[in-house]
Order: structure tokens, then C-alpha cells, then sequence
């Protein structure tokens, strides 16, 4: 007996229990019926798997043609197909929370919780309510497709030809036409909005959440008010650095403008940071450029030197993940996904990854511009796709990431390795800069993704306040702004009444597209890119080192990649990092030598820092 694994002798003290029993009937019974109760319950998980996964094709089909050709018709199609999976999937989630008392296996238990809480907009019982919800999800996703501003002269540009001018122009009344003008699309969304919010937070509450706010947060292998607080705690360390970028940005750009335009002490105009949304702030890097350490180089050029076209951008990104092991893209790959912008129709632009069978089908679709903003968006989009296909094996409910942050991490993650040395590796560029012009690359670095943090986390504070009512209709757009100037310190270049809805001129908004994954993704990539760069044994600075051509990096990336969401994401996230904490201070590590020149600029130049 001594031999045996504590586990089994476990079991035959189960066993013996059990025969012990058989003396009495109704005990007999009740094991009987639990026993089938159980039965029930993984026959109906095996069920559920099948019945979404055939669903699944058809949704991702009925959208992709939605997406590559708006229309009336595409429209229809694309509301009935999401109906009818709502309407599964809110079913099944019902049933599903049925189960999650008895005593299952882990597995099982795991794929209960997931069906229950995994709906981003949940319909209503009510057929007919859920119609609606389609319709207007479908509606909204159209118009933001669709939508154009028309400048006097008749010139009529979508949102990457507008988006352009935002990252070019020098010219601040441009500037503010471009940004005013393309906030009109928003108009109309509004009541659509204010609905959908009403239809999905009565959905959440018949699966038995508080409301929408709730099933969002509840996403995360934690109770939902663990992760908001969370979401504090990784703020609150990333905060200072960007306290000082902003400090730093604000000053430089008063130096430009004038008192007028920009003042030294308040939010910085939304207008002036080279993007529609002010979410990333690399475009205006040459405007802010340290003088004494520019590398020297833009990336945009280099591509443009190169001849780079659209094509050619996708091909050295999937060289990237080559290097590290991936087996190629598939030929449907090339076949089928949407690079360059028809001239000839309208397409819903923003960049999207997608797995059309849950198997190989994998494809992008984007507007591609050549630039070296979209050669970084091309690395995040290919991360999803070698996501999926890694995970491709996993049951159909684990074929997702380990939580949404992680998904939005991989590809840039690998983006972080596109250094000076890897661009001479691929022969874009003649000549290493030396250590001297790091501060240059650094502080370009982080106006895309330091600044990036706290647009990342207020799109959901804002949401999770409409769902769950702390914000009403009348104060959608105040309370974006308060947001806005809260968290970036950023405010409208011109006042915004009621009647804008400015938060449904960004994408993820009439998208329906939680967004704090993006926030995560952006702590997540510094934990992962220190980590496979350890593993890879670089012994520099961790923002001059690149994973290019790997192994082993790759090796330990795909492991991680591999398990999908069949674990609980801190023991996804340990395979890589050997940590299971969300943590900051790879941040921190990766910007400490530009903080500390920040602090310098903004004391010498006497700055006040804050808003
Ligand atoms: O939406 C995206 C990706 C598609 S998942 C292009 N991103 C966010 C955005 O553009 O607002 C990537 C970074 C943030
Ligand atoms: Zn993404």
C-alpha cells in the first residue's frame, strides 16, 4: 500500500466510501443521480463545442464579406447570422451556469465558466430584442466603415487617408478641420448606441450579471472589481513615466505653437499629437526630437528608399516569426486576405486578423499605408494569426488567448525587436547608431506606447460607467472629455456639446471591441520581449536587443502560445516570463535611461509638470 501515489490511495478511500453506501438506498440514488447529472453536464460542454464551432464559420464568413463590402445586403446578412449565434450563445450560457455547482473535473469546470461569461454583447431571451441588437451592432459597425469627411473643395477621404493628414500636417487649422470633420460620422451613432448599451446590459442581467460592466471584467480568472483594481495598481506604476513624457511634449510643442495654441500648464489640444485620437504620439516625433541624439534615420523612409510596397511589408513580417520557428503563412493566406484600400468600394479599414475555420483559414484585412507605423500594426496583426493557429489543436472553447491582453501582445511584442541592428539585418539600414542616439529611439518609442497607456485604459473606464448607468446619455461626451483630461491629459481643441458623440469615432466604440486589452497588451509586451530576450541570452540594454532568429525565444513563445486559454493566464503568462503577476517594471527598466532625461529636460527648462 505504501507504494501507492497519494492520489490513488485517495481514490480507494473514495472507492471504500462508496461501497459503504450500497447499504443504504437513497444514498445509492442520490450518487446515481449525481453521477448522471454530471454526464449531463459534459455531454452538454461536448454539445456546446460543436454547435459553436460549426456556428463560428458561418459568423466569421458572414462577416468578413460584410467587412470587405458594405452594403445594404451585407448588412442583412451579417445581422441574421449574428442573431442566430446570440441568440446560441446566450442560450448556452444560460444552461452553462446550471453546471458550474457540481463537482466536475477542472476542465470541465473551466469550459463552463468561459461559455458563461464570454458573450461581449449579450442579447436578451426575448427573440425579438435580439433582432434589434443585431440590427443595430451590424448598423453601427457599417457606419463607422462608411464614414468620410467632405472638405469644401469636394474632396471626400476616408479614415487612413484623413488619419494621414493628422500624422503630416504642420498646419493646426488642417489639423482641426480633419479632427472636427471626421467626428461627424459619429452623429448618428449616438441613439443607436444608447440602445445597443439598454438591449446588452438586460442581456447581461439575464445571464445573471449586475450588468455589462460586469460580464466584461469578469474575463480575467478574478472577480471583476480584483481586476479594475488591478488595472489601478499597473497604472499607478507606469504614471510618473508619463507624467514626464507628457511634461516633456507639452513643453516642446508650447515652443512651437505659442502660449495660444498650447498652454504651459493644461491639457495638451487633441488636435497636435499626429493622431485622429491622440492614442499614440510617434508621428510627431521629428517635432520633438532630442537635437543632440537623433538617430538619424525614419523608418518610413527607409521602406520607401527600399521600394517596400504593401506586399513586401507583409513578407518581411512573416520572415520575423520565420525566424523564430513559425512555419510559414499558407497560400490562402496570401489568397485571401485584404491588403491595400479598393478604390471601389467601402471597407472597414481597421486592421483586423482573422481565423475563418478555426484551423488555417487565416487572413488580415487592412488599408495598408506605407509606413512605419503600419509596418509595426502589419507584426501586431500576424500576432494574432500565429496566435490562433498555435492554439489550433486546443478544444474549441480554449481556442483563444490566455486572456484578450494577451492576444493584442504578441505581435508587439515581436515589434519591439524591430531595432537598428535587425533593420541592418534585413538590410534596410546601412549603420547601427551608436549607444549615444538611444534617448532618440527611446523617446520615439515611447510616444507610440507610453503615451498609449492611459488612452488604453479610459476608453473602458468611460464604457464601464455606460453600462453601468453612472453615466447617462446626456453625459456621454462630458464625461469622455473629464476622461480624457483625467487620465492623458489631453482635452478637445474645440468645445464639444451634446450633440457630438465623440467616442463613436473610434473604431472599438460602434466595434463593440472591449478595449483595456489593449492596455494590458502594451504592459504585457515589455514582460514578454525581457523575457524571450533572457532566454534568447542578450546581455544589453533591453531596448537595443532583438529576438530575430531565435529558437529557442521562439520555442518558449510558442509553448505559451500553444495552451490557448486551457489554463488560468498568470500560469500562461509563467511560461514565458517565469512570473505570474502582470508587472510594470519591465516598463519602467525598458524607458529608465529616457525617464531620467526627461526629468532633466523638464527641470532645466523649468517646466511645470501636470494639468
Ligand atoms: O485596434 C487595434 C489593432 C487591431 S486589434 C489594429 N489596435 C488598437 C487601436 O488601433 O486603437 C492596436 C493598438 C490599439
Ligand atoms: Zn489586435
Amino acid at each position: 500500500m505504501t507504494r501507492l501515489s497519494p492520489k490513488l490511495s485517495k481514490l480507494s478511500f473514495l472507492v471504500a466510501l462508496s461501497i459503504g453506501a450500497t447499504a443504504c438506498n437513497s444514498a445509492q440514488t442520490s450518487d446515481a443521480a449525481a453521477q448522471s447529472k454530471t454526464d449531463e453536464a459534459k455531454q452538454f460542454i461536448q454539445g456546446s463545442e460543436k454547435q459553436l464551432s460549426e456556428l463560428s464559420i458561418e459568423i466569421n464568413r458572414a462577416e468578413w464579406i460584410y467587412s470587405n463590402f458594405i452594403t445594404q445586403d451585407t448588412a442583412a446578412l451579417s445581422a441574421a447570422v449574428g442573431e442566430k449565434q446570440t441568440a446560441t450563445a446566450v442560450k448556452l450560457a444560460t444552461m452553462a451556469a446550471n453546471y458550474t455547482q457540481l463537482p466536475l473535473d477542472e476542465v470541465s469546470l473551466r469550459k463552463l465558466n468561459i461559455l458563461r461569461s464570454s458573450l461581449v454583447l449579450p442579447a436578451p431571451l426575448d427573440p425579438k430584442k435580439n433582432a434589434e441588437l443585431a440590427n443595430i451592432s451590424a448598423e453601427l459597425n457599417g457606419l463607422y466603415g462608411k464614414g468620410k469627411y467632405c472638405f469644401d473643395d469636394g474632396r471626400c477621404l476616408t479614415q487612413p487617408e484623413l488619419s494621414a493628414i493628422m500624422a503630416e500636417s504642420q498646419n493646426p487649422a488642417e489639423l482641426l478641420e480633419v479632427w472636427k470633420g471626421w467626428r461627424e460620422i459619429a452623429k448618428p451613432m449616438r441613439p443607436l448606441f444608447k440602445r445597443e448599451v439598454e438591449l446588452a446590459n438586460e442581456g447581461a442581467k439575464d445571464l445573471g450579471y449586475a450588468n455589462l460592466s460586469e460580464l466584461w471584467r469578469s474575463q480575467y480568472d478574478m472577480k471583476p472589481d480584483e481586476f479594475s483594481n488591478e488595472l489601478d495598481r499597473l497604472w499607478g506604476q507606469v504614471k510618473p513615466l508619463y507624467d514626464s513624457l507628457h511634461c516633456y511634449v507639452r513643453g516642446e510643442l508650447n515652443d512651437e505653437y505659442g502660449d495660444d495654441v498650447v498652454s504651459k500648464d493644461g491639457p495638451i489640444p487633441a488636435h497636435l499629437l499626429g493622431n485622429m485620437w491622440a492614442q499614440s504620439w510617434g508621428n510627431i516625433y521629428a517635432k520633438v526630437a532630442p537635437q543632440d541624439a537623433d538617430p538619424g534615420y525614419d523608418v518610413t523612409e527607409l521602406l520607401a528608399q527600399h521600394n517596400y510596397d504593401e506586399l513586401k511589408m507583409v513578407k518581411q513580417a512573416e520572415g520575423f516569426f520565420s525566424s523564430l520557428g513559425f512555419a510559414e503563412l499558407p497560400d490562402t493566406f496570401w489568397e485571401r486576405s485584404l491588403f491595400v484600400q479598393p478604390k471601389d468600394r467601402d471597407v472597414v479599414c481597421h486592421a483586423s486578423a482573422w481565423d475563418l475555420d478555426d484551423l488555417d483559414d487565416i487572413r488580415i484585412k487592412m488599408c495598408i499605408q506605407k509606413t512605419a507605423e503600419d509596418f509595426t500594426v502589419i507584426h501586431h496583426e500576424l500576432g494574432h494569426n500565429y496566435y490562433q493557429r498555435a492554439y489550433k489543436e486546443q478544444p474549441f472553447i480554449f481556442k483563444n488567448s490566455a486572456n484578450d491582453g494577451f492576444h493584442e501582445a504578441i505581435g508587439d511584442t515581436i515589434a519591439l525587436s524591430i531595432t537598428p541592428s535587425y533593420l541592418k539585418q534585413i538590410g534596410l539600414l546601412d549603420e547601427v547608431p551608436d549607444a549615444s542616439k538611444d534617448i532618440g529611439l527611446l523617446l520615439k518609442q515611447a510616444l507610440d506606447k507610453v503615451a498609449f497607456m492611459p488612452f488604453g485604459l479610459m476608453i473602458d473606464q468611460w464604457r464601464w460607467k455606460v453600462f453601468s448607468g453612472e453615466i447617462t446619455p446626456e453625459q456621454y461626451n462630458q464625461a469622455w472629455w473629464d476622461l480624457r483630461e483625467q487620465y492623458q491629459g489631453v482635452k478637445a481643441p474645440i468645445a464639444r456639446g451634446e450633440e457630438n458623440f465623440d467616442p463613436g469615432a473610434k473604431y472599438h466604440v460602434p466595434g463593440n471591441v472591449p478595449y483595456t486589452r489593449y492596455f494590458l497588451a502594451h504592459i504585457l509586451q515589455f514582460q514578454f520581449h525581457k523575457a524571450l530576450c533572457d532566454i534568447a541570452g542578450d546581455k544589453g540594454p533591453v531596448h537595443r536587443c532583438s529576438i530575430y532568429g531565435n529558437r529557442e525565444a521562439g520555442a518558449k513563445l510558442n509553448a505559451m502560445l500553444e495552451m490557448g486559454q486551457s489554463r488560468p493566464w498568470p500560469e500562461a503568462l509563467e511560461v514565458v516570463t517565469g512570473s505570474q503577476e502582470m508587472d510594470a517594471r519591465a516598463v519602467l527598466d525598458y524607458f529608465a535611461p529616457l525617464q531620467v532625461w526627461l526629468d532633466k529636460q523638464n527641470s532645466e527648462a523649468n517646466r511645470q509638470c501636470g494639468w
